[in-house]
């Protein structure tokens, strides 16, 4: 296969409420699509930076630049046979992991779509369904934060999420388990504590939680170990793995137990697919992170949820939990029963609504062989 044609596309869409992090607030998505053309089939990515390096040092403006200027020259006109083939094309380039799944991921799903194959199953999934849960950001009141968690329960997600940080922690856990009894339950810190809090994270023991996601900064993976050395809970690593050999070593360490795979954080499908392979090995549970996605790359999320080590609920909720209107058509909808469908339509399995992309996109540019 060949690519021969490349666009990217700076996409913003407004978000249905804003999303509170210990980081800070995201209103409005801002985003690249990446649309290769190749051997006469099309592909999409979606690269999953923020404007901001808030989440991770990359910003849609670096990974603009790194596919401009290295990303795309490195492919296009290439020729190879398998998508797993085209990380290599940038071996040699150091970072930038979410700007090269944006490309790679396009490069799968055209591929995908040339061989008649959904997403899913060229990636090797195995499920027909993944179940989901729900990611709550911080919330002006624990009232407020109560009716969300009882509006998603009705709905059916699987299991909720709720961010968060100091000030905004063990009282809200308790107030969660006292309305809301043993529901699967979970925290996320976004890297808000350092070790001098552990005393403090150890009263999270007390409720039960499935894990405690990311506590302390990315590159503590020796103080995530003492860490959970420290709690009978799990911890869950987010921001600290960005490949597959990460993975291997913050399991080795004991830095965690579980681990969120976030395509764009590891840069690539390819990556991924390794670090679920690594994880199941040592018989870790992982599960599919989110970046606040449209549904590009959320359909990329679902296909690699059908890998069988992703065994806990994802961050991958329906279309209608972000947007008013998703870029893809149908838009992605959760069953009843707290599961979403894995299309198996070759290629994305969902269509790109260019029509509505077109009016959302602040700036373009195309690359041709
Ligand atoms: O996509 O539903 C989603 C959001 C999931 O909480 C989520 N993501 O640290 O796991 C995380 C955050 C990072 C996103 S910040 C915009
Ligand atoms: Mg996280």
């Amino acid at each position: 296969m060949k690519i021969d044609r490349v666009e990217l596309r700076l996409v913003a869409m407004a978000l249905k409420e804003p999303f509170t992090t210990s980081f800070g607030t995201v209103d409005r998505k801002e985003f690249i699509v990446v649309t290769v053309y190749a051997d006469g089939v099309r592909g999409y990515g979606e690269v999953a930076a923020l404007p901001a390096p808030l989440y991770s040092y990359e910003t849609t403006g670096t990974a603009w630049l790194v596919l401009e200027q290295f990303l795309v020259p490195a492919v296009l006109g290439r020729e190879w046979c398998h998508p797993a083939e085209v990380p290599r094309f940038w071996k040699h380039l150091r970072g930038h992991a979410m700007a090269k799944c944006g490309l790679e991921q396009a490069a799968w799903c055209a591929w995908a779509e040339g061989q008649g194959l959904s997403l899913a199953r060229a990636l090797g999934g195995t499920r027909d369904r993944v179940e989901v849960g729900v990611s709550i950001g911080i919330q002006p009141t624990v009232a407020r934060l109560l009716d969300l968690i009882g509006d998603y329960l009705d709905r059916g997600y699987r299991r909720i999420k709720i961010k968060i940080k100091p000030g905004w922690d063990v009282e809200v856990v308790r107030e969660v388990r006292r309305h809301f009894g043993s529901i699967p339950l979970m925290v996320d810190a976004n890297s808000a504590y350092t070790l001098a809090d552990a005393s403090h994270l150890e009263r999270l023991d007390d409720f039960g939680l499935m894990m405690i996601e990311q506590p302390l900064e990315e590159d503590d993976l020796v103080d995530h170990a003492a860490l959970q050395r420290r709690l009978r809970t799990p911890l869950c690593l987010d921001e600290s793995i960005t490949s597959a050999s990460s993975g291997r070593k913050a399991l080795d360490l004991g830095s965690c137990r579980i681990i969120n795979i976030k395509v764009g954080r590891v840069g690539g499908p390819t990556a991924a697919r390794e670090l679920h392979d690594v994880a199941r090995e040592r018989g870790a549970p992982v599960w599919c992170g989110g970046m606040l996605e449209s549904g590009i790359g959320r359909a990329h999320n679902l296909a690699l949820a059908s890998l069988p080590g992703f065994v806990l609920p994802g961050d991958i909720s329906a279309s209608d939990r972000y947007w008013h209107r998703d870029i893809v058509v149908p838009p992605v909808v959760m069953n009843r029963d707290g599961t979403i469908p894995v299309p198996d339509g070759p290629g994305l399995g969902f269509a790109v609504d260019e029509q509505y992309l077109e009016s959302l996109t602040l700036k373009k540019a195309v690359f041709a062989h």
